[in-house]
């Protein structure tokens, strides 16, 4: 582990590989199911895609140079599995492991610790083609890629997580249906979710076999659940809320298998569990995590159940008004307080979730330490006339979540670290480009030159002031 870094808390900010590197089909990089969805005829909410995006991929150097300018001594970033193993399964292409060589070792001469993130939604096409993660064959593909990663990489990264979001993702991909292969089964979608969990392990058990360095974990996004209503009824929908959006994952990867009742209700629901297989407990408790990376962006407000079929939607309009929905049939719905702000997705603005959600994951988890991944608000921003973006609600944002976790870490939770999402401004998923979370400004008009924003300063400022 760097020097600089060792035993130090991490604070960081974070990118994912689809959403920035752009050179879709340089260097020998296989095609992912992100580069064909983004040119198919299926992508109509924002029909752009991330072939150039900020083009980290030739950036790279000026982007870690400016992160660690900032005061940042971390950078967690996503390795395409396409620049590594092309179609999933077979030869490793050099070129794209030089250029995480690269992209590494620029970390460590600017004394940044990099958390490396193995996948972050693009799967290899040749993979989806074959069901992706409803077939089981993707979790052995995967345990085999992070092998290479683990060989390639494991002298220097010290730090790993195995999988972004199980939660998230499956939801889009498989109940919202905004996300390939745009479907709406949550039957899919559990079947999915299990492979995600189960190559996360085989990917730990890797890892332990061949003896590295450092912290293994696996990123999910999670949610304080709360209610405005404190009887029975809305403590048994926050109950259904937590096991479908939290515990489902977090049990899984940290203490090595889901909630028996999680499980119980998939078969009251009637759904086919048939993917379950002998030994897999087994894979499982053996492939526990070292720490879980926590992706904080929402609390979820929930509500008894009442009526109709299950419904999801996500806000991709970056329009107000454009609400964000759900209904889980016989679990809970989603409630709203239209007291608490809101950006232009429709994403809640309420810090202390923050806290709440650290010390509910503390009490269910008490002896796993938490890092975490993301945390970041996304909003329309333009340049001014003299050339600077002024975000002083993102500066809000991150100062009052950061205020919050450091309060529930004086409360006895142990988190190690903190990334702002993101490092720059990148391609969002369906929402495009014009909803910008970074530190720092990319002027996609003009070379992609990048602009440093308020909160950039903002941040390098308040981590210097902790030393
Ligand atoms: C997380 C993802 C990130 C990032 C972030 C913001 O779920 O891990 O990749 O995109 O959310 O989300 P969005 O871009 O959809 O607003």
């Amino acid at each position: 582990m760097n020097e600089k870094a060792k035993g130090a808390f991490l604070w960081g900010s974070a990118t994912a590989a689809y959403q920035c590197e752009g050179a879709w089909q340089e260097d020998g990089k296989g095609i992912s199911n992100w580069d064909a969805f983004c040119h198919s005829d299926k992508n109509v909410v924002n029909p752009v895609n991330a072939d150039v995006s900020c083009d980290y991929y030739h950036h790279y150097e000026e982007d870690i140079k400016m992160l660690a300018n900032g005061g940042q001594n971390a950078y967690r970033f996503s390795i395409a599995w396409t620049r590594i193993i092309p179609d999933g399964i077979g030869a490793v292409n050099e070129a794209g492991v030089a250029f995480y060589n690269r992209v590494i070792d620029c970390c460590l001469g600017h004394g940044v610790e990099p958390l490396v993130t193995m996948y972050h939604y693009d799967l290899p096409q040749a993979l989806f083609e074959r069901g992706g993660w409803e077939n089981r064959e993707t979790c052995e593909a995967y345990a085999a890629y992070a092998k290479t990663c683990f060989e390639r990489f494991g002298d220097r990264v010290h730090y790993w997580a195995t999988i972004n979001e199980p939660n998230y993702e499956t939801q889009c991909c498989y109940a919202a249906g905004n996300y390939p292969p745009n479907v709406q089964d949550l039957g899919r979608r559990w079947r999915a979710m299990y492979h995600l969990l189960l190559g996360s392990a085989m990917a730990v058990a890797e890892f332990r076999a061949g003896g590295y360095q450092g912290m293994i974990g696996l990123v999910n996004d999670s949610y304080s659940i709360e209610t405005l209503v404190d009887d029975e009824s809305y403590r048994k929908a926050a109950h259904c809320a937590d096991l479908f959006y939290n515990r489902c994952v977090n049990d899984t990867c940290v203490l090595g298998e889901p909630p028996r009742d999680f499980v119980e209700k998939l078969v009251a629901d009637g759904y086919d569990l048939s993917y379950v297989l002998d030994g897999d407990d087994e894979i499982l408790r053996s492939g526990t995590v070292d720490y879980l990376g926590v992706n904080a962006y929402l609390r979820y407000l929930v509500k008894p159940y009442t009526q109709g079929e299950t419904h999801l939607k996500m806000s991709n309009s970056g329009k107000k008004g454009d609400r964000v929905e759900a209904v889980v049939k016989n679990w809970f719905e989603l409630d709203r307080d239209e007291s608490i702000p809101t950006n232009d997705w429709d994403m809640e603005i309420y810090p202390k979730g923050l806290y709440n959600l650290l010390m509910a994951l503390h009490d269910l988890y008490p002896d796993t330490p938490f890092i975490i991944t993301e945390n970041g608000i996304g909003y329309h921003e333009h340049l001014d006339e003299l050339g600077n973006v002024h975000d002083p609600y993102r500066i809000e944002f991150q100062s009052q979540h950061i205020a919050w976790m450091r309060e529930a870490m004086r409360e006895g939770v142990d988190v190690r670290g903190y990334f702002v999402w993101s490092t720059m401004d990148v391609y969002s998923w369906i929402n495009g480009y014009a909803k910008r979370y970074g530190l720092v400004y990319i002027d996609y008009d003009n070379g992609n030159k990048r602009i440093p924003k308020d909160s950039y300063y903002w941040y390098k400022g308040f981590i210097s002031s902790l030393e």
